[in-house]
């Protein structure tokens, strides 16, 4: 929370040029929408499936959010701090291994999302093309979807891969928040360079939502934030 605030005042040099006033850093969240969001955390949480076609998607009837992002991002490990679970997603040391998108079942009739990550070099261009095949049929097909949670590293910022993403984001109509992730791994400095050049990258995307979030999973930066902003999403 504290280095949120901090860089929340330095952002303010950066939304002062006119191609970024529409991005911001999460700051001042109603205590009560923070309230709310650990509360649904504290919720029964449940694996349910892992699907390679989406001809496997559960049924009608409920709401849900994804995660996604390149092969290493912190997706994994961004799910388990906001569950306060160690292990409900599976946390790699080999990028590129999760090659199904996991249905993660909160309080009944909600699901968390976990899409394969991507981006990962040496995928062979028949893994890349399964990959594009199955986030396309996910993204159109889903009637449920709130939104996209596009997690960044906040050592590299976003990337043609990323960029891809967000194109087939476009197409299907979906909005989509960016989420740095393990921002305890970067300086300062280096992350508002960082933070500037991802804005000017988002700026031309009229599906990406303008607040975007700063989290450390190892240092639990943020989760509460991200914690109320899927709350507020599950409402319905
Ligand atoms: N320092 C730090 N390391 C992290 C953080 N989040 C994830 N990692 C590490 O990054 C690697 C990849 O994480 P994982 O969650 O499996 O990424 P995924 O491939 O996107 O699911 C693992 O070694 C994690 O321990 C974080 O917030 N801070
Ligand atoms: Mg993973």
């Amino acid at each position: 929370m504290e280095i949120l605030c901090k860089l929340s005042s330095d952002q303010n040099k950066v939304t002062g040029e006119n191609q970024y006033d529409s991005f911001y850093l999460a700051n001042d969240v109603d205590q009560d929408d923070i309230k709310a969001g650990q509360k649904l955390f504290t919720k029964q949480i449940e694996f349910i499936k892992g699907i390679t076609s989406t001809a496997y998607m559960p049924s009608e009837g409920y709401l849900e959010v994804c995660f996604s992002g390149r092969s290493n991002v912190g997706k994994s490990s961004l799910i388990n701090s906001l569950t306060g679970r160690n292990s409900i997603a599976r946390i790699s040391k080999t990028p590129g291994r999760t090659r199904e998108i996991n249905f993660f079942l909160l309080d009944q009739n909600k699901f968390l999302v976990d899409l394969p990550g991507y981006g990962f070099a040496k995928a062979p261009l028949k893994e890349r093309e399964k990959w594009e095949r199955l986030a396309r049929d996910y993204f159109f097909q889903s009637q449920n979807l709130r939104r996209v949670f596009l997690l960044i590293d906040s050592r590299h910022g976003i990337k043609a891969s990323d960029i891809k993403l967000m194109e087939i984001l476009s197409e299907a109509g979906v909005t989509f928040q960016v989420v740095f992730t393990k921002f305890d791994k970067v300086k300062e400095a280096c992350f508002n360079e960082i933070f500037k050049t991802s804005i000017g990258k988002l700026a031309s995307y009229a599906n990406a939502y303008p607040e975007v979030l700063v989290t450390s999973s190892k240092k639990k930066h943020g989760i509460a934030i991200l914690r109320a902003n899927i709350c507020q999403l599950f409402v319905r």
